[in-house]
């Protein structure tokens, strides 16, 4: 049975489908960043605001983890959907104590995750007690005596569990974990366990260390890129002025995807004349429309076209000296890819043969090749297998530690990376605990703790009872909605650090609490002064972000600052760590950080130089791979991809031009002509002709999924509206977080856990016949 899910009550009665666009950014970009921020913060704040975007003394975007250009900055270092997310959080709508008085958690939660956002900043510490209809005002000093209670009535602290989600600024994670592991307990899943897990896990055992090997001036001195299930016209919008300017070096831009992207076809720059008024730069010079899942197969029948290049001419594909010199495991690599029959490399990536060998010949010729990737490649049941297969190509061909060449993963929250470089991580090496342990005379807990799908088992198992998260929207993000929800619900507390309201404040625990932040624009003023938050980048640089916004209320505290103070309660006045002093001054937690957090010495210093500093990486710095083996790890997997079965489809799952995850901005998705709505489904002419749907047909969509008890589980969302669209037949796409249900909760990728929301097998049905 399916639930009554929040999505029915949007009004989707004005949806048009034109058809979509060829070209991302130009005017219409401008227009709508600006149109956002004035309906929610005026023209005053708007002008304040957008100056200090990424500059300097201003403060880090909270889109995406894009890298500012080093050196001399733009004066609108930003692009529409980071202006959106500025507005988003700087918006002068407040939610305060009237208007949850006026609407019932019940209420609340028929209403749609875009009404929800569009209500305004959180303004007062909420509690909703155990059988009441509304949340009532609390103080601070109750709300954290109420968490402190109801975690030391646990019967072990491992039945915690402390969300954190990709905003938290490095200073915040740093206390959150370290109050977390004090307490006693590893289990703290992030956003990244649902995102780029995938390629950490893969990259940690492939090149001993789970983040991008590349920077901006590295993408500028690339004469290939390779771009693979990745939209940056939407997700990382300066990521495009970086490829123009690669393209203006010579490189040649090859796009690995199954939708024609409007970012990776065409770019009209619209901070340049050029970009406002002509047709705009073409981004990608091939343009590779990949069956969903089918990117293992392209990888490992490259290998084999690389390697039979190479024997035709010894040495003029394979790198010999650094594959020796570097490397482990290349015979079983060899021998694995030469076996890959290429005519089911053409099955399942839907390719031609012409273009298996152009992209073989492009990577044979190219003296610095770059490969980047995002969700389309992580979200998959065999993610860690196909990113190390990209690995390989790039060892193969020794692009690895050298300028203009290797790995890039894109990541997406905008501090997500570093949030993990500070501990919140559910299995952080004995090396760093040791550290922590040392630095503050604390025992902290060795036994791993649950990652997000975890979480969610121990939780549905009763295992996990109290809940809190550090920031994102735990129940629309998560896969299986009905699951997650009840397991939420089943927790005695949970407990939401926000900014906005989210359906995570009204899909509670029996006890929940709202406690409201500072975001990333706010200024936050602490006993010594005004303080500043850091923050990493895509390309592991580290720097400064300094609000300026004066809050929308006097009730919002810094999130530091009520780490420091709920620790105080739980863990008491006389703990070992000085967490008063760490609230009053962050210059204090950055000298801790220093002496703990490996690459981060001296960081109050060199986080104040004008760009920041740049963590190690020693595949980049100096060709040093720390993994198993003390080189770079060849892998030698099965090849895996995912045929589609007659009648059904395999649905990935994705965002539109006008949300940030789960926060809806609106409901234009301007570049694929979707306008007014978000209940759509993208599927294939062949496709809507086989199964018999007309374009533009309303139906529910089925996942079907055979548990490990060998029955079929059946999830279903109603009122979708087809439409015909450029995919590979047997695949299509739909919005994320609406198709959330329908993803199992065990639908999960191999070693790193990731839910697979690439990948779920559906049917269509008319909708209301069931
Ligand atoms: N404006 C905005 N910016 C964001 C976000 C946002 O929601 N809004 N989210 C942030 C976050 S947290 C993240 S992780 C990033 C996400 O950035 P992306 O990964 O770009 O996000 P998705 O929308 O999930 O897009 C996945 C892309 O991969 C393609 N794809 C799907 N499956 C496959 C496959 O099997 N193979 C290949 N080759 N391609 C495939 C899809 O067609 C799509 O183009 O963006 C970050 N930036
Ligand atoms: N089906 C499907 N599911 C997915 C994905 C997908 O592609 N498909 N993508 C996955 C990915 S890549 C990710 S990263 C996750 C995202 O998962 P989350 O990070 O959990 O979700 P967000 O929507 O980014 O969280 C938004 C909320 O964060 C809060 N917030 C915003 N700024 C701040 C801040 O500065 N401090 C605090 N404390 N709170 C703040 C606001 O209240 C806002 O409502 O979703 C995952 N889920
Ligand atoms: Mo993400």
């Amino acid at each position: 049975m399916t639930r009554k899910g929040p999505e029915r009550d949007i009004d989707e009665s004005e949806l048009v489908v034109t058809h979509s666009k060829d070209h991302a950014a130009g005017v219409p970009a401008v227009l709508v960043s600006l149109q956002r921020g004035l309906e929610q913060m005026g023209a005053v704040r708007t002008a304040r605001t957008l100056a200090r975007l990424n500059q300097r003394h201003g403060f880090d975007c909270p889109g995406c983890a894009w890298p500012e250009t080093p050196g001399h900055r733009k004066p609108a270092e930003f692009c529409e959907n980071g202006a959106k997310a500025v507005a988003e959080e700087a918006t002068l709508r407040r939610v305060g104590p009237e208007f949850f008085a006026e609407h019932s958690v019940a209420e609340l939660a028929e209403k749609t995750d875009y009404w929800l956002g569009q209500q305004g900043r959180l303004a007062h510490p909420m509690v909703l007690r155990e059988g009441a209809t509304h949340y009532a005002p609390i103080e601070w000093d109750e709300a954290y005596r109420l968490i402190a209670d109801h975690l030391r009535a646990l019967p072990g602290p491992d039945g915690a569990v402390f969300y954190t989600s990709g905003r938290t600024s490095n200073e915040a994670a740093f206390l959150y974990q370290l109050m977390i592991r004090s307490f006693g307990t590893n289990n703290l899943p992030d956003c990244s366990n649902m995102c780029h897990e995938s390629s950490g896990s893969a990259l940690t055992e492939s090149i001993g260390i789970g983040k991008g090997s590349v920077t901006v001036p590295d993408l500028e001195y690339a004469d290939l890129i390779l771009i693979a299930g990745q939209n940056p016209g939407t997700n990382h919008p300066r990521m495009l002025s970086t490829l123009e300017k690669a393209k203006g070096n010579g490189a040649k831009i090859i796009a690995v995807n199954p939708l024609p992207e409007a970012g990776l076809r065409r770019f009209k720059d619209p901070q340049k004349v050029g970009g406002v008024i002509g047709r705009g730069v073409d981004i990608a010079d091939e343009f590779l429309q990949i069956r969903l899942g089918g990117d293992m197969a392209l990888f490992q029948g490259l290998g084999r076209l690389l390697l039979e290049a190479d024997d035709a001419d010894p040495g003029s594909v394979v790198d010999r000296a650094f594959v020796e010199q570097h490397c482990a495991g290349f015979a079983e690599y060899e021998k694995n890819v030469r076996a890959v029959d290429l005519d089911v490399v053409l099955e399942a990536t839907g390719l031609t043969m012409t273009q298996l060998r152009e992209t073989a010949d492009a990577m044979a010729r190219s003296e610095r090749t770059i490969a980047c990737w995002a969700m389309g490649l992580t979200q998959q049941t065999h993610g860690v297998a196909t990113i190390q297969e990209i690995t390989n190509l790039l060892l193969m061909r020794g692009m690895m530690g050298k300028p203009g060449a290797g790995v890039c993963p894109v990541r997406g929250h905008s501090n997500v990376q570093g949030d993990r470089t500070m501990g919140i991580w559910e299995k952080m090496p004995d090396s760093f605990l040791d550290a922590l342990d040392r630095e503050f005379s604390i025992v902290s807990p060795r036994k791993h703790g649950w990652d997000t799908v975890a979480a969610i088992r121990g939780m549905r198992d009763g295992k996990g009872s109290v809940f809190m998260a550090m920031g994102g929207n735990f129940i629309r993000a998560t896969p299986d909605t009905e699951a997650t929800e009840a397991a939420l619900r089943s927790c005695a507390l949970t407990v939401q650090v926000s900014t906005k309201l989210n359906r995570s404040h009204v899909a509670t625990g029996r006890t929940a609490l709202i406690l409201p932040t500072l975001g990333r624009t706010d200024k936050d003023i602490q006993a010594s002064g005004k303080q500043m938050v850091s923050v990493e980048d895509s390309m592991s640089m580290v720097h400064l972000s300094r609000g300026n916004l004066t809050p929308v209320s006097d009730q919002l505290r810094s999130e530091v600052a009520m780490v420091c103070e709920l620790a105080e309660h739980l863990l008491g006045a006389d703990h070992s760590v000085p967490w008063a002093q760490f609230k009053g001054d962050y210059d204090r937690i950055r000298d801790s950080i220093s002496r703990v957090v490996p690459g981060c010495e001296n960081y109050n210093e060199r986080v104040r130089r004008p760009d920041g500093f740049q963590l190690p990486h020693p595949p980049r710095d100096r060709r040093e791979f720390p993994t198993s083996t003390g080189k770079a790890n060849f892998t030698a997997s099965p090849l895996q991809w995912l045929p589609t079965p007659p009648g059904r489809l395999i649905l990935q799952t994705l965002r539109s031009h006008d949300q940030y995850n789960t926060t809806i901005y609106g409901l234009d998705d301007r570049y694929r002509g979707v306008k007014g709505g978000r209940k759509v489904i993208f599927v294939s002419a062949a496709d809507l002709a086989e199964l018999g749907i007309a374009d533009g047909a309303a139906v529910d969509i089925v996942s079907e999924w055979t548990g490990a008890d060998g029955v079929l589980q059946e999830r279903r969302v109603r009122d979708f509206r087809a439409v015909q669209y450029s995919t590979p037949k047997g695949n299509a796409a739909a919005y994320y977080p609406e198709t959330n249900p329908l993803i199992p909760l065990d639908h999960v990728a191999a070693k790193s856990n990731t839910p697979v929301s690439k990948a779920v097998l559906v049917r269509l049905e008319p909708a209301g016949a069931h």
